[in-house]
This record gives C-alpha cells, structure tokens and sequence, in this order.
C-alpha cells in the first residue's frame, strides 16, 4: 500500500495565483494540485491535498491524518502565526512533519517571523515558491523510504 500524505493548506491559499502574485508567483493552487500528484504517483505516494480558510477544518484533517497518514505536509498561511490549535493538533500526529511557505517569511515582517508549527515540524522550506511543496514530498519520500527499510 502507497504511503498516504496529507498536504494541507490554509487561508487565502484558494487565491494563489490572483493574490499578490509578487510574492506568491502566478500559478495558482490548481496548478500546485496537479504538479503535487503527479510527483507524488511517481514517487509511489498517496496524496489528499486539501485548503481551507477555517481554522476547525484544517486541525479536522491532522485528527483525520493521524488515523491514515504517514506524513503531512503543511502550508498554515496566516495561522501559522497565530495557531497554537493546529500545533496542539500536530503534536498528536505521530508521522512527519513538513511546514512549506511559498514566500521567505524571515525577509518579511517581523509577525511571521514567528511560527507555532515550527515547533513540530521535522522540516521548514520557505522562498522556495510553489517548489517548495514538491521538495517537501520529495523528502518524505525518502525519508518514508529509509524508515521501512530495504525492499525484498
Ligand atoms: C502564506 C500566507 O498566507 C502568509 O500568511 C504567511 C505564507 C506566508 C506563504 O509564504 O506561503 O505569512
């Protein structure tokens, strides 16, 4: 059976591509969807991606991820910034941990500086564009590939 990995993505993230596109780029998260599946069908991955702009449902899909999931990427926008719930939510998600930003927040203001995911993510990519979500699958592959071991 394919590893399943949730990507999840949170508020306004449904206006990539019309949103600030100096920061965010011109493609927009149908364009992310259909790149991230096609990575992750070649690497052998199964892949629920999902947006919301409410808070509940993205820590509704990490309780759901806990179930199913070996791993969750995550782009949690603005509530990175402010979500002491989605990191509760994450700190009883026992797979991998990937937190993606589109944009450098560090060379941004100083407010997202400071991430709460962060402090459970097993990795960060920021500035890296949309790219960013296909390095983060391409490292889960590997690192999901080293911890089941040699194939038979
Ligand atoms: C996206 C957002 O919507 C912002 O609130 C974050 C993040 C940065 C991104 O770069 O993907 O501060």
């Amino acid at each position: 059976m394919r590893p399943v990995v949730y990507l999840l993505n949170g508020p306004n993230l449904n206006l990539l591509g019309k949103r600030q596109p100096e920061i965010y780029g011109h493609e927009t998260l149908a364009d992310v969807e259909r790149d991230c599946r096609a990575l992750a069908t070649e690497l052998g991955l199964e892949l629920r991606f999902l947006q919301s702009n409410r808070e509940y449902e993205i820590i509704d899909w990490v309780h759901e991820a806990r179930e199913s999931a070996k791993a969750i990427v995550i782009n949690p926008a603005a509530f990175t910034h402010t979500s002491v719930a989605i990191l509760d939510a994450l700190n009883t998600f026992e797979g991998l941990v990937i937190e993606v930003h589109i944009s450098n927040v560090h060379k941004r203001e100083e407010f997202r500086h400071r991430s709460f995911v962060s402090l459970r993510a097993d990795g960060v990519i920021a500035g890296l564009g949309t790219e960013g979500y296909q390095f983060g699958l391409r490292r889960l592959a590997t690192l999901l590939a080293s911890a089941s071991g040699p194939k038979k």
